[in-house]
């Protein structure tokens, strides 16, 4: 019988491979791909997140809980598909014009879609034009943006102006090292997360 509190544990302690087997032997058994989604992998991640926020899981629990996680998706994703299951919203990502740091970006990549959201990489170095340009293509509502350095930081001021100025109406999340909410207000950011976990809580807010 498929069992989902163990495969809950398994991405909770980033089993990989436990990960794969238990949601590949779910699949197989015919539990509903949302079941999977949210009693296996979702409640799971939210458990990291919590975690996170405490203290008590540090950053590299969560990449390869985010890591097991991922793999348990790619065998979920053509099942969700085909269930018609809706993502709690669309976002697009990527590091801030000139910045090649992706770690952070990665991670709060990992997490949205762990949250259940629709999450297009746009990957590093993401210039204002291509936020433009995903922004209107794919109807994002979210548009996430990540800075390491303190010259790059700069650049999301600039995306943020050709965003407006280009009428996107979707809602900006900024984060990175060197970021703070003062940062975001000053620059007329919708939301700031210091960290992946707390990216998952403000995303969910401006979508709901
Ligand atoms: Co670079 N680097 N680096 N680097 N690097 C820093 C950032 C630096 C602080 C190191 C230092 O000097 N102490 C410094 C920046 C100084 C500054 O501007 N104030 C620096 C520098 C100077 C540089 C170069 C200029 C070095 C050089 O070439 N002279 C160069 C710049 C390249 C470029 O971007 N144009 C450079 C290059 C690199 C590497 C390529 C070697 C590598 C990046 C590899 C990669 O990412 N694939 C690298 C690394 C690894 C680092 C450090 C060591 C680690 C960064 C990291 O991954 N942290 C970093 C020093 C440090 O931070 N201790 C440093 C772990 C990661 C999980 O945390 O990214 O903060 P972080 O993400 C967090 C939060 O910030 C938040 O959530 C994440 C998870 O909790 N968050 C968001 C991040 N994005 C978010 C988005 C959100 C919300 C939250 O909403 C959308």
């Amino acid at each position: 019988m498929a069992d989902l509190q163990a495969l809950n544990e398994a991405v909770f302690k980033g089993d990989q491979q436990s990960c794969v087997e238990l949601t590949k032997a779910a699949v197989e058994e015919g539990v509903a791909a949302d079941k999977i989604l949210n009693e296996g992998l979702i409640s799971a991640m939210d458990r990291i997140g919590e975690g996170f926020s405490k203290n008590e899981i540090y950053i590299p629990e969560m990449l390869i809980a985010a890591r097991a996680m991922k793999s348990a998706m790619e065998i979920l994703e053509p099942e969700l598909v085909k269930a018609g299951v809706e993502p709690i919203g669309k976002l697009i990502i990527g590091t801030a014009a000139g910045d090649l740091h992706d770690i952070g970006k990665n991670l709060v990549a990992m997490m949205l879609k762990g949250a259940g959201f629709d999450v297009i990489d746009l990957g590093i170095d993401v210039s204002a034009e291509k936020f433009i340009e995903q922004a209107k293509s794919t109807g994002a509502q979210l548009i996430g943006m990540s800075s390491l350095l303190t010259t790059t930081m700069l650049s999301m001021e600039e995306t943020i102006k050709a965003l407006k100025e280009a009428g996107i109406h979707a809602k900006v999340i900024i984060g990175g090292a060197p970021v703070t909410q003062a940062y975001a207000d000053k620059i007329g950011a919708d939301g700031y997360a210091a960290d992946a976990a707390e990216a998952v809580t403000v995303a969910k807010g401006l979508v709901a």
